[in-house]
């Protein structure tokens, strides 16, 4: 009876690992996510919490990420990820909740034993958990809560030590699909950086190496990770060069800088003095997001965010499917309500794919992809990837090119199912995507970003009482509630060339955060300032008017 549940024995642990009180904790868009004093017994019962799902899921191994992303380094955070590296189911995210708010240890094994006849989990069956953690120096300490919570329930454990999100996503599927027919790759860090090294290889081969890319690694786990890929990929050809790549320093970790940071106040990271041609690019706290920049002529900063990214996966991998004679295969891209106007308008106008429009959230990016053959999702914020079905993967794999020009094409896209992480977005692998692209292209980041201008945008933060009256609908980009919010923003809209301004709550914060667009900068400040101050007005804000700008 090795498997089956000792509720003393979790009674027992659960009293090292008690809830504060007065708290309530919700599992959200990424998991938990708080000051990280505040999560002991959150982990603890996240613990729980995978040992049941992987017991519900046949004994497939969970995945257990102990991150708080691009957040300040006092925050940490925990999220599980499914057996084929995707988030955790929806419907479990209410068990993650119902767990972390047991109160005492009577209350904690009441949900174990509601969320077990639920769901009709069987007891017995073994378990197996992998976790990873980011270089928080938080990060020790949560982890031994996390490995308490699994030996109550006698789970098998795996600790897959520091690493990225996307490496513990990465190899989370590993180990699910080890020796069957999807089989994802090796169950190992060497053995990511291995499939993305080759595959990188592949498509770049013959082709003039570029020039070198600085990457600022936020002083993060990015760092370390990114060195090591780069030693297996080789210096000829790919020439890296790390910016912000102290991760052992406290206090450094995203502070005033990283992909979060460059995206948001669109400028440069903190220590990076790129000049005119040089090539850069900034990664967040835990690897899985990545912008690109760069300075003109004139030391004007552009940034290429991840709407540009899709748009040049996008264009590539059409040209890559049409050369090889694939007309069967539909490509089409994913993107939310802060994608910028004019990036939809070039996918669709120019591109000419179909672009579906979601709430935020990788989650639900990723299961909109799904229902392509090739989907391509990103969020502005620089976080995504490229799916491939089944059936794509199939015909890439089996199909014979008639020309030497079509089976290029063919070899190609078969590399890019290797190199790009299908898990989830992995600034890493997105990285050799892009450089990939840039080589084969032979372009440099200037003749990238020519594909469309972005429009003039701006995002405003409000601090209202509370932001859970705000219901939104159509992906987000409509209020259905406060009521007769969204015609007082539709009437101020309309007074501004290509305006286009939603409001909605935030998922890790907070706050409600308002975004605007328009035709020139001025406009844009300005329409976004002054939906700030409708929301600030008629909606309960607290503690100071946004009015920048006005
Ligand atoms: C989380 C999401 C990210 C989203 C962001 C929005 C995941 C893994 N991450 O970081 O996709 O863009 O939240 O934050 O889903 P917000 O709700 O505070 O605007
Ligand atoms: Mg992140």
């Amino acid at each position: 009876m090795q498997n089956s549940i000792n509720y003393d024995q979790i009674k027992a642990a659960a009293v090292y690992h008690p809830k504060p009180q007065n708290i309530k904790y919700t599992y959200g868009t990424a998991g938990f996510r708080m000051k990280a004093d505040l999560l002991d017994s959150v982990i603890f019962r996240v613990g729980i919490l995978g040992v049941l799902r992987s017991k519900k899921l046949d004994s497939k191994t969970i995945g257990i990420m102990i991150t708080a992303s691009h957040n300040p380094e006092q925050d940490n955070g925990v999220k599980l990820v499914d057996p084929y590296g995707e988030m955790l189911e929806q419907s479990w995210e209410d068990y993650a909740t119902l767990l972390a708010n047991a109160q005492t240890e009577d209350d904690l094994v009441d949900v174990i034993k509601q969320i077990i006849s639920k769901n009709d989990i069987d007891e017995s069956k073994p378990a197996s958990v992998v976790y990873a953690r980011d270089t928080r120096p938080s990060g020790p300490a949560l982890v031994s809560a996390l490995v308490d919570g699994l030996k109550a329930l006698n789970a098998k454990i795996i600790d897959f030590g520091i690493k990225t999100t996307p490496q513990l996503h990465y190899v989370t599927r590993c180990y699910n699909t080890q020796g069957t027919m999807d089989s994802y790759g090796e169950p190992t860090e060497e053995g990511y950086y291995k499939k993305l090294a080759i595959a990188f290889r592949k498509i770049v081969v013959g082709k003039p190496r570029l020039s070198p890319i600085y990457i600022d690694a936020a002083n993060g786990v990015g760092a370390p990770k990114m060195r090591e890929l780069a030693k297996h990929i080789g210096n000829d050809n790919l020439e890296v060069i790390l910016i912000n790549d102290d991760y052992t320093t406290q206090g450094k970790l995203n502070y005033q800088c990283g992909a979060d940071f460059v995206k948001t106040g669109q400028k440069l990271p903190f220590g990076c003095s790129i000049k005119y041609q040089d090539r850069a690019a900034s990664f967040d706290g835990d690897a899985d997001r990545i912008v690109y920049y760069y300075v003109d002529e004139d030391g004007t900063f552009r940034l290429l965010d991840g709407d540009k990214i899709a748009g040049l996966a996008g264009g590539f991998i059409i040209d890559l499917v049409k050369t090889a004679g694939l007309e069967g295969i539909n490509v089409g891209v994913v993107q939310t309500a802060y994608a910028n106007g004019s990036s939809t308008t070039y996918l669709e106008k120019v591109l000419n794919v179909p672009v579906s429009c979601v709430p935020t959230g990788v989650k639900h990016l990723h299961h909109e992809a799904e229902k392509y053959d090739v989907g391509v999702y990103f969020e502005a914020n620089g976080h995504g990837t490229v799916l491939f079905s089944q059936k794509a993967l199939k015909t890439i794999q089996s199909v014979k090119g008639q020309t030497a020009e079509q089976e290029n094409a063919i070899e190609k896209l078969r590399a890019l199912t290797d190199l790009i992480n299908q898990t989830v977005g992995d600034a890493l692998s997105d990285l050799l995507l892009v450089e990939a692209i840039l080589t084969n292209r032979q372009w440099t980041l200037k003749q990238w970003d020519q594909a469309y201008s972005d429009l003039p945008n701006r995002l405003v933060k409000v601090v209202v009482e509370n932001r859970h009256i705000f219901k939104t609908t159509d992906a987000e980009r409509k209020l259905v509630e406060p009521a007769g919010l969204q015609e007082q923003i539709n009437k101020l809209v309309s007074e501004y060339k290509d305006g286009r301004s939603f409001v909605r709550p935030s998922g890790t914060e907070d706050v409600v955060r308002v975004y605007a667009e328009a035709a020139t900068r001025e406009e844009c400040d300005k329409l976004a300032y002054k939906v700030a101050g409708l929301v600030y007005d008629q909606a309960g804000g607290t503690g100071g008017k946004p009015k920048e700008f006005l």
